[in-house]
Order: structure tokens, then C-alpha cells, then sequence
């Protein structure tokens, strides 16, 4: 593969490409995993690349709930380990909580790669492997989770889910808190927090968000944050956007 130099106006973008690429080959990353990349992709122009004050309002709502979570788990698939796994690692570090492979397009070899992939990077512990089907109405493995990880979870963040399962979750009675360029999607109509940010720029914006966070501001950040009106803003905010440039 060529890489582009430096001084490449798309560097950061192409250079995320590639990572996606390198990740397939390696195993890692879904062949599905390049669609869904493009699909951000797409996405992300309409933010102008770049975390909207919407997004941030998501991400400090998110590290609330994760920090005042009995059991936070953060649920890791093959896009999200190759594009952030330094940054997941931190984040871990950070919650001192539990990290999960859990996959759309599940083998146990590629769970097996990824859980090591992420404890090169740094994170610790890395449950998913002999994951079995617990999540109630996914007929699909992605109905598999460990018991001690996601299925005992009371917050969990998913970076880059799928509606169904994020709907599953919810209906398990957890809060559950995803990342998805898609302000439009089922995803992220049926999640508790939705950052519509690409999780390149939303993850580190969680764990800055931690630092120094007292429990006390946690409660009324959280008790604050209204979901449909985040993305209400989100989609307010966007069509002003493509307005001023049209
Ligand atoms: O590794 P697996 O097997 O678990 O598969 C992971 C993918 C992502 C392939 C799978 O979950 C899938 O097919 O996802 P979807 O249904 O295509 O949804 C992906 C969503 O993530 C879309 O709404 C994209 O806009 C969004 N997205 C893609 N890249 C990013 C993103 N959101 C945030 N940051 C990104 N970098």
C-alpha cells in the first residue's frame, strides 16, 4: 500500500483508511467493516469533521455514566480495535472497567485476534472469547456476550452498533451509550447516549471529560443530558451548517 506524505491535505482521513485496510488484512477488521467505514466517512463531511458542540455535550454525558456505573464494560469490534486501541486502552485505564470483543460478524479466530490486538495496545483482560448466546432476542451471535462482561453490565459504551443489538441491551435494562457518525440511524434513535462523532475524535473526548470529574458534577451532568434533544441539536445543527455553505 502507498501511503500519502504528511503534508497530504486528506493525511489524517487516508491514513485512517488505511488502518481499516491493514486491518482486514490482518484479520481483524470485516470486510463489512470497509462499507461501514465508507458510511462514516460520508457522514463525518456533514460534520465538517470535526466534534460538535452537540457531540461534546454526548461525550461528558457519557463519561458521567460510565463513571458512575456499578460494572462499565466497553464492547470493542473489529472497526473500533484497529482505529482507536491506544485510546481504548486509556479509557480502560481511566474507568479501571472491563473491555469485550463482542462482534457483529462473529468467528472465534477473529475474537481471538482482536483480544490480543487489544492487549498489545495496552488493555487489559480483554474478555470475549467462549462468549455465549445471553443477550434475550438476538437469535444471532451477536447475541453473545461473557457473563462477568457485557451481560453483567449496568453501562456499557458500543462504538459503531448495530440497532438491534443496542435495542436488546436496552431492553436488558442497561444504559447504553454508542458512537455513530449517523445521527439518522437505529442505532442511534435507540441508544440512551448517542455521540454522533467519529469515535476517533469520541473516545479521547470521554476520558478527557473523566479527568477530574467528581461524582457529585457525574449526577448532574447525567441527570441533565436529554437524548432526543442531543440529537435534535445534532440535526439542527447540521442542516445550519449545510445551509451556511449553501
Ligand atoms: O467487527 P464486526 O464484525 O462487529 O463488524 C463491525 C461493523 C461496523 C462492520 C458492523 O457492526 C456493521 O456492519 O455496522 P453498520 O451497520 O454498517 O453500522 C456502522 C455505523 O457506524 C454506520 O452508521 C456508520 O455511519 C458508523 N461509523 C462508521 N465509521 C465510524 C462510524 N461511527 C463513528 N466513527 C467511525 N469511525
Amino acid at each position: 500500500m502507498t501511503l500519502p506524505p504528511p503534508s497530504h491535505p486528506r493525511y489524517e482521513s487516508l491514513m485512517t483508511r488505511a488502518r481499516i485496510e491493514e486491518g482486514v488484512k490482518a484479520g481483524l477488521v470485516a470486510t463489512q467493516g470497509l462499507i461501514a467505514h465508507g458510511r462514516g466517512e460520508a457522514f463525518d463531511y456533514l460534520l465538517g469533521e470535526a466534534t460538535i458542540p452537540p457531540a461534546a455535550e454526548a461525550s461528558r454525558a457519557a463519561a458521567a455514566l460510565l463513571l458512575l456505573a456499578r460494572n462499565p464494560v466497553l464492547s470493542v469490534n473489529g472497526n473500533t480495535a484497529v482505529l482507536v486501541p491506544d485510546e481504548l486502552a486509556a479509557l480502560q485505564k481511566a474507568l479501571a472497567c472491563k473491555v469485550e470483543v463482542n462482534l457483529f460478524h462473529r468467528t472465534e479466530e477473529r475474537v481471538r485476534k482482536l483480544v490480543a490486538h487489544l492487549e498489545a495496545h495496552g488493555c487489559t483482560n480483554v474478555l470475549g472469547v467462549g462468549a455465549q448466546p445471553t443477550i434475550p432476542g438476538l437469535d444471532h451471535d451477536r447475541g453473545r456476550s461473557t457473563l462477568e462482561g457485557i451481560y453483567s453490565a449496568d453501562v456499557v459504551l458500543v462504538p459503531l452498533e448495530d440497532g438491534d443489538r443496542c435495542q436488546a441491551l436496552r431492553d436488558m435494562g442497561k444504559t447504553v451509550i454508542v458512537v455513530d457518525l449517523n445521527p439518522l440511524s437505529r442505532t442511534a434513535k435507540s441508544a440512551s447516549v448517542s455521540i454522533t462523532d467519529n469515535v476517533r475524535r469520541a473516545v479521547p473526548a470521554i476520558t478527557r471529560a473523566l479527568q477530574g470529574m467528581e461524582k457529585d458534577e457525574a449526577k448532574r451532568i447525567a441527570a441533565a443530558f436529554d437524548g432526543a434533544r442531543n440529537l435534535r441539536d445534532t440535526l439542527d445543527f447540521i442542516a445550519a451548517r449545510l445551509k451556511a455553505l449553501a
